[in-house]
């Protein structure tokens, strides 16, 4: 393999009862793809339970490979992500949520597939959410192949992996939810090359998902936004 480092970003609010299960697989999986060096990024974005205690602890007894980021207070899902992007130290970049919500053992399969592109992005095969969540989603994921031109099936699928130089050049505005469409919109603008595969997604094992219907506005707001930025830039000038 071409590369001999990976960082591994979780994002987690308030997920006490998984952030340990979580971090835990994710350094069994990373330790044993015998690579040069890897580190597990733990973004505790302000959580309210015992996410940022036992992450410390975690970061404590594997200091070499586990690092916890707090935000005080929560700044939301965007700004975790961008924490985690930018103090990623390796050549490979993976996130995924902290909610065991994927089988992090199929990070192996992205792999062999970053060799020929510059990102791997997951579409999850069977989705296990509620209807209304679905149906929101199949309209997000059409709009903004539309406005963008990005041929991804599942934009917001917390499984994907990057090279690092992706984020020398695309830098997080967003805030919320709209970051993966963003990262997307403007790997597409610098041309960096994506693929998809496929990835397993398990019903959340413990605590609620904080994603509500009424975030679509905050996310369509972030979307214009982001939009009208690309469009100035590609003809030259700047918002
Ligand atoms: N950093 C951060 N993470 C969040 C926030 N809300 C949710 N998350 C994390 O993002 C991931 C996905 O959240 P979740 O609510 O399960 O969304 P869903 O899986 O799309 O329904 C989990 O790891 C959460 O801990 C937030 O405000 N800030
Ligand atoms: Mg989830």
């Amino acid at each position: 393999m071409t590369f001999d480092s990976i960082s591994a970003v979780l994002p987690a609010f308030n997920e006490e009862e998984n952030i340990e299960t979580a971090a835990t697989r994710m350094a069994d999986v990373l330790g044993s793809l015998s690579l040069r060096d890897w580190e597990v990024i733990i973004v505790d974005d302000g959580s309210i339970d015992r996410t940022g205690e036992i992450a410390d602890s975690l970061a404590r007894k594997d200091p070499d490979h586990i690092r916890v980021f707090h935000h005080n207070p929560n700044l939301g899902y965007a700004e975790a992500l961008k924490t985690g992007f930018t103090s990623a130290r390796h050549a490979l970049v993976f996130y995924t949520d902290s909610d065991n919500q994927f089988d992090v053992k199929e990070l192996q399969n992205m792999l062999p597939l970053i060799e020929d592109a510059d990102i791997v992005c997951g579409f999850r095969i069977y989705r296990f959410d509620p209807l209304t969540r679905l149906v929101l989603s199949w309209g997000f994921n059409l709009l903004v192949r539309i406005v963008f031109r990005i041929k991804v099936r599942d934009i917001d699928c917390a499984f994907k992996l990057f090279r690092r130089e992706v984020f020398d050049r695309v830098t997080i505005e967003s805030k919320k939810f709209f970051v993966d469409a963003e990262v997307l919109a403007k790997a597409k603008y610098y041309g960096f090359r994506l693929v998809e595969t496929g990835v397993r997604h398990y019903p959340r094992p413990a605590g609620h998902s904080t994603v509500r219907p009424s975030h679509i506005f905050s996310t369509l707001a972030e979307l214009a936004r982001i939009w009208i930025r690309l469009h100035f830039k590609s003809r030259g000038k700047r918002p």
